[in-house]
């Protein structure tokens, strides 16, 4: 895989170049009618213009490698700060010397257009262009899934909805292995994030981030506080992996095991682990990013939306019988088991399944899917399940 410094330096370097390029053709685009078309003239102001428009393009470059493009506010900021700098030092240059400079509104009017290109371009095709260059490297190793082996406490995990009963640590181990297993099988390249040991819940590393879009993450903020500790070593995995990371804040509480995503729809649990503040957030977040629409589902007498919830790779979701209300989806289907309804995607036609769901497991390959089971009874007596086991990268 490409180093992550290499991954950051492309994706800024050439959102720095777009926006540059951008304000360069505002500039051009301006001066043409403005010289009624008289192509030298256009051509002589692009002479002088295309040295701000690089004095704004290093500096974007700087503030793109200091993570410029995370939020629309910072990079519209980073886009002002740009198109400053870039006018100093292009009146500057034109006087050639430094107290030579002296602000004109003429000289404003000037290079008006590449300067407004600047600030309109950097948080709109900047933060585009970024995205899609550390998209392109995401690509090259293949699908990416996130795993954490079981602590051995796993049996102190948390129990909300279900009796405790003990966990056998062995056999815990050689399900985790069957199930990281399922995900080579089907191409999948897992890493692992450092181990927890004495984080009895660390194993259930998707209530610590939420995939965003290709290359962006959300890292939670999990409504249990003994969870919370889970965080810091999947954002570490992830940052080295390349990606954007972005961090729930205090007081809003969110797991992963609440974020159901179909399409560009994010399904968002309001349950007792994720409260009204982290659904917000979310929204903000996926609104910002032009990700998606989120839709808040109250969530009842489960952990999570995703342990009641999940959907097949044509979008249809798969409900467990007797808890939320099917026509909450565009498309649903109750299946006949509860630990039905928490599967994962391994690839357009074949998905993952607990094995203590056969009938749900026949109710999906009736539909035309294949289906890998695996047995997770140790980590279902702790209330967890496929989903939870894992982050897929995508
Ligand atoms: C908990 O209560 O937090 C853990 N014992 C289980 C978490 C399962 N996570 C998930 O379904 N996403």
């Amino acid at each position: 895989m490409t180093p992550l410094w290499i991954r950051r330096l492309t994706a800024a370097v050439s959102a720095a170049f777009a926006v540059a390029a951008a304000s360069l053709a505002a500039g051009a685009i301006a001066w043409l009618p403005a010289s009624q078309f008289e192509f030298t003239v256009t051509a002589n102001a692009l002479s002088l213009y295309w040295t701000a428009a690089l004095y704004g393009a290093v500096v974007l470059l700087l503030a793109g490698l200091f993570g410029a493009y995370r939020r629309r506010w910072v990079a519209a900021v980073a886009g002002v700060v740009a198109a400053a700098i870039a006018f100093v030092l292009a009146v500057v240059q034109q006087a050639g010397s430094l107290s030579g400079f002296q602000f004109t509104v003429e000289y404003l009017g000037y290079y008006f257009f590449v300067l407004a290109g600047l600030i309109v371009a950097t948080p709109t095709l900047g933060i585009l262009v970024h995205r899609w260059v550390l998209g392109l490297f995401r690509g090259q190793g293949g699908r990416v899934v996130l795993v954490r082996a079981p602590s051995s406490v796993l049996g102190e995990g948390i129990v909300t909805n279900i009796a405790r009963t003990e966990v056998d640590i062995e056999k815990a181990d050689e399900q985790w292995d069957a199930y990281v297993a399922a995900f080579t099988i089907a191409g999948w390249q897992t890493v692992e994030v450092e181990s927890a040991d004495r984080l009895p819940d660390g194993v259930f590393v998707e209530d610590a981030a939420v995939v965003i879009s290709p290359g962006i993450a959300l890292i939670t903020r999990p409504g249990a506080p003994e969870r919370r500790a889970e965080t810091a070593s999947v954002a570490d995995r992830l940052r080295s992996l390349g990606l954007t990371l972005y961090d729930v804040e205090e007081p809003a509480t969110l797991d992963g095991g609440d974020v159901l995503r179909v399409g560009d729809v994010f399904y968002v649990g309001r349950s007792s682990r994720t409260n009204a503040a982290g659904v917000r957030e979310l929204r903000e977040l996926v609104d910002d990013l032009g990700a998606g629409t989120v839709v808040a589902v109250p969530v009842a007498g489960a952990l999570h939306l995703k342990s009641v919830a999940t959907a097949l790779p044509d979008g249809t979701v798969l409900v467990a019988p007797g808890t939320i209300d099917p026509t909450f989806f565009a498309g649903a289907l109750v299946v006949p088991e509860a630990a039905g309804a928490n599967l994962v995607i391994l690839d357009e036609s074949t998905v993952l399944l607990p094995a203590s769901a056969p009938g749900t497991k026949a109710l999906v390959e009736d539909l035309g899917y294949a289906v890998v089971t695996v047995d997770l009874s140790e980590f279902e007596k702790v209330e967890g399940s496929t989903t939870c086991l894992s982050i897929r990268l995508g």
